[in-house]
């Protein structure tokens, strides 16, 4: 755990973050590790915004360092590329939510470990999804989303997938800021991962069923 890393960014110096980041990839880093430190920062940052020291501007700059880091550690993330492809996914952030930093890192790790990705973006209608799944047919649907507005989309999204009949067909897991065990039976999905290698993790998984 890099502490310097975790402040620089919580505090918002964004140029010395970056800096931080290049030195340990340099240095030899793992790239999860610097991603860990990441994900520590951000809390921070929530925190600060909850207790009202920060602002939108503030999260708007911590969401575009963590895309600036991202741009940084993604050549390490897919040195290990898997070439045969293990299966096709669906993803995106539900409606009512816009975050996309944490899905855009599933997404990429998907990628790299040999899924073929289709990737909706953010504030996506359930409809949106039903007809991915009828186009694209993935074995795996991944909903993300870090706002507990976005609990009810996630429900929505699996209501509308049952509805149409395409439940059978796949797995379902989330993610995102809060989301554990408890909501991930509220939503009726199949599982929850609370970080990029656990989606891997669960798609590796099902595909292979
Ligand atoms: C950056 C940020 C923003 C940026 C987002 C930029 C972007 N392009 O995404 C901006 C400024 C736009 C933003 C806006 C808002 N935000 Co905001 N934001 C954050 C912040 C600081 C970081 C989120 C983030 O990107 N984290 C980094 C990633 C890497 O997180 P991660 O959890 O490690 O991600 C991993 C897992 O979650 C998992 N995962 C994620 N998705 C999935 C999916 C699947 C299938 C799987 C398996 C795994 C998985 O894998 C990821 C990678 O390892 C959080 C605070 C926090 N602690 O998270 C608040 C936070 C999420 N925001 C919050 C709020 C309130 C808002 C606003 C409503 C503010 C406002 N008043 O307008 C708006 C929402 C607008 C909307 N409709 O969505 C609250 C939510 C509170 C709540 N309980 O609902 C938080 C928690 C801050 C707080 N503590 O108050 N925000």
């Amino acid at each position: 755990m890099s502490q310097k890393l975790i402040d620089a960014i919580s505090d918002m110096r964004e140029e010395e973050a970056l800096e931080l980041v290049s030195e340990m990839v340099e240095s030899g880093a793992q790239p999860m590790a610097i991603l860990d430190d990441v994900k520590a920062a951000m809390d921070i940052v929530g925190q600060r915004f909850e207790e009202g020291i920060y602002f939108l501007p503030e999260l708007m700059l911590a969401g575009e360092m963590l895309n600036e880091i991202m741009e940084v550690v993604k050549p390490g993330l897919s040195e290990s590329a898997a070439e045969e492809r293990l299966g096709k996914v669906v993803i995106g952030t539900v409606e009512g939510d816009i975050h996309d930093i944490g899905k855009d890192i599933v997404s990429f790790m998907l990628n790299v470990n040999g899924f073929e990705v289709l990737d909706l973006g953010v504030d996506v209608p359930a409809q949106k999804f039903t007809e991915a799944i009828r186009d694209f047919q993935p074995q795996v649907v991944g909903l993300s989303g870090f706002l507990t507005l976005a609990f009810d989309g996630m429900k929505a999204t699996v209501d509308a997938i049952k509805e149409a009949g395409l439940r059978d067909s796949i797995k379902i897991m989330i993610g995102g800021g809060q989301v554990n065990e408890t909501i991930q039976e509220y939503v009726g999905a199949d599982a929850y991962g609370r970080d990029a290698m656990a989606g891997v993790s669960l798609a590796k998984e099902w595909a292979k069923e």
